[in-house]
């Protein structure tokens, strides 16, 4: 199109040149896609400018129709070149700028993302669990909410015993099943009551896991702690076996030169039973604050396991033996590692846990 072929006093004409104006000025001051959308919708769109007067070029008298319509046209050509080319552009530049945006700096840094430890809980667990299983035990686990006769019963705690009482037990309200007998196990032993029910000596096992008594938290009770339980049965065990086993687990744990010692004591499911000591960690065994002066540190319980146990799993006490033995897993940790407070270990800070 020339100016010639538009110029005139024409208003259609005239239209068509400001037109063309105004989208020139539209194309080049479009600077997005969405812009020129815009653009394009004001000037071609169904209620476009340009539509319209296309549109209205049938009611113009017949001299002019020829001429405004082919100018018309024209523009219309035109436009629609000029909206593709200039589309094309502002696309790439959207592009290119995307591209610089989202690019990835491989050559940064990785983030830091810091690792987690395990709890001291768990690795003192699995120590004395590697301890046991390289003398030839199996780890049994059970369930943490028991049946009386598991918990009591079987282990020869009869009903009046002073254990079961209800200031020292956490008894589960089972009304809706009508039971009274269902509680949070205070000790790992029901574990191996039902291994020995599964299984036939010889047998040795132990068993890791929580257990729960009714105590206040203070710096040496937790109403919730773990236990290592084991137990061994076979023919011919006697308490030399125990002594021996216990002796080197005391220095595996506690170190090669620890002295070890058993001192008489009580308990409802082994008959003889003695409480085990060994030299104290910190003086060696001089006396010092933490082994209160005596130069021993109490570590865990054991005996020769009652015939009345054996005879509620129905084994041949003529025949097998055995002996057994517990351990509270925060006590040997605290012990390990001079941990003045248990709750230290249930406190979840980390500045605490992540140095073990
Ligand atoms: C069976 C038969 C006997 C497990 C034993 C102890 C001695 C003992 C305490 C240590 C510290 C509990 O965590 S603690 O408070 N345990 O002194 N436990 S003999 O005797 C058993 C276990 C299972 C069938």
């Amino acid at each position: 199109m020339t100016s010639d072929e538009t110029r005139g006093d024409d208003p259609g004409m005239r239209e068509i040149e400001l037109l063309r104006e105004e989208a020139e000025a539209a194309l080049a001051g479009a600077g997005s896609s969405a812009d020129l959308e815009e653009a394009r919708v004001n000037l071609l769109g169904r209620k476009g400018r340009l539509t319209a007067l296309l549109q209205g070029i049938k009611d113009l008298p017949p001299d002019k129709k020829r001429m405004v319509g082919m100018q018309a046209n024209l523009l219309k050509d035109w436009l629609e070149k000029a909206l593709e080319e200039r589309g094309e552009e502002l696309r790439r530049r959207e592009l290119d700028a995307e591209l610089r945006a989202e690019k990835v700096d491989v050559t940064l840094p990785g983030r830091h993302l810091p690792f987690g430890t395990r709890h001291l809980v768990s690795a003192i667990i699995e120590e004395i669990e590697d301890i046991f299983i390289g003398m030839g035990y199996r780890v049994a686990e059970g369930p943490e909410v028991e049946l009386d006769y598991y918990n009591f019963e079987a282990l020869n705690t009869p009903h009046w015993h002073p254990s079961k009482s209800l200031q020292d037990t956490f008894y589960v309200d089972a009304s809706a099943s009508g039971r009274e007998d269902v509680l949070l196990r205070t000790h790992t032993s029901p574990v191996q009551i039902r291994v020995m029910e599964a299984t036939t000596p010889p047998l040795y096992v132990i068993a890791p896991g929580k257990a729960y008594r009714h105590d206040v938290p203070d710096a040496t009770h937790s109403p919730m702690f773990h236990q290592v339980e084991g137990l061994a049965v076979d023919e011919g065990i006697t308490l030399g076996d125990l002594k021996g086993t216990l002796e080197h687990f005391a220095r595996r744990m506690f170190g090669e030169d620890r002295a070890v010692r058993f001192r008489p004591h009580f308990f409802p499911f082994t008959e003889p039973s003695a409480e085990v000591d060994v030299s104290c960690v910190i003086c060696g065994g001089e006396g010092c604050r933490v082994c209160k002066g005596t130069g021993w540190l109490e570590i865990l319980g054991a005996g020769m396991v009652d015939p009345n146990v054996f005879g509620y799993v129905g084994y041949d006490t003529e025949k097998f033996s055995g002996f057994a033995f517990g351990m509270g897993v925060e006590r040997i940790a605290m012990l390990k590692y001079g941990i003045p407070d248990i709750r230290y270990l249930f406190d979840n800070d980390l500045r605490f846990l992540a140095q073990f």
